[in-house]
């Protein structure tokens, strides 16, 4: 049973931690290391640019510009286009984009952040489907006078989805743990209104 964490001003947070049926999770976990081409690529942080911890690999039928990168157009393969599908099917949402992210162990990690690019929109949903190993998700408001947050493990097979004002109002990353030795793939579904200008 999934459960909705009510956040403050009209941002929502839905969590599904037994989405995916064990087998299937395994199944797309398969696919998804098979199938995607897994790359670490530079960011530029603070003016600088470093490497970022973690692999990623996308899909998506526009480009995406992140953090001074862009990810150029890319087919969805066959397990990314099906799992889009059940994850549009239950959330409403039209997603053309995924960014996949693979977290080698618990040294990887995805820095405090929002999913706010213009290319977006004013406030996205965005899903998040979590495989393999075991990570801790934490959302935390942007402002210290603004009340909330949340922080809860990411279990194979979870779902998770943003919406309302969640982008505008608080940011989220999957900080490092050194006592994971568990490889992770997350999934994260967007929306993108047009391509990157
Ligand atoms: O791996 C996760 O659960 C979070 C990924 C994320 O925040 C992102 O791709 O923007």
């Amino acid at each position: 049973m999934g459960c909705r964490i009510p956040l403050a001003a009209g941002a929502w947070l839905d969590h599904e931690p037994s989405w995916l049926e064990a087998r299937e999770a395994d199944e797309l976990l398969r696919a998804l290391r098979e199938e995607l081409s897994w790359e670490q690529r530079a960011i530029v942080l603070f003016g600088r640019e470093v490497l970022q911890p973690r692999l990623i690999a996308w899909a998506g039928d526009l480009g995406y510009r992140y953090s001074g990168q862009t990810l150029e157009p890319r087919a969805f393969t066959p397990a990314l286009a099906e799992i889009r599908e059940r994850v549009r099917l239950l959330t409403g949402t039209p997603f053309n984009h995924v960014l996949a992210n693979r977290y080698r162990d618990g040294r990887d990690a995805i820095g405090l952040h929002a999913d706010d690019e213009p290319e977006l929109g004013r406030d996205p949903v965005v899903a998040t489907v979590s495989l393999g190993g075991t990570r801790r998700f934490v959302l935390k408001p942007r402002r210290k006078t603004m009340p909330g947050g949340a922080r809860f493990d990411l279990a194979h097979g979870s779902l998770v989805v943003m919406g309302g004002t969640c982008q505008r109002h608080f940011v989220h990353g999957v900080p490092r743990q050194l006592d994971v030795t568990d490889e992770r793939i997350s999934l994260t579904f967007r929306r993108l209104l047009r391509a990157p200008g």
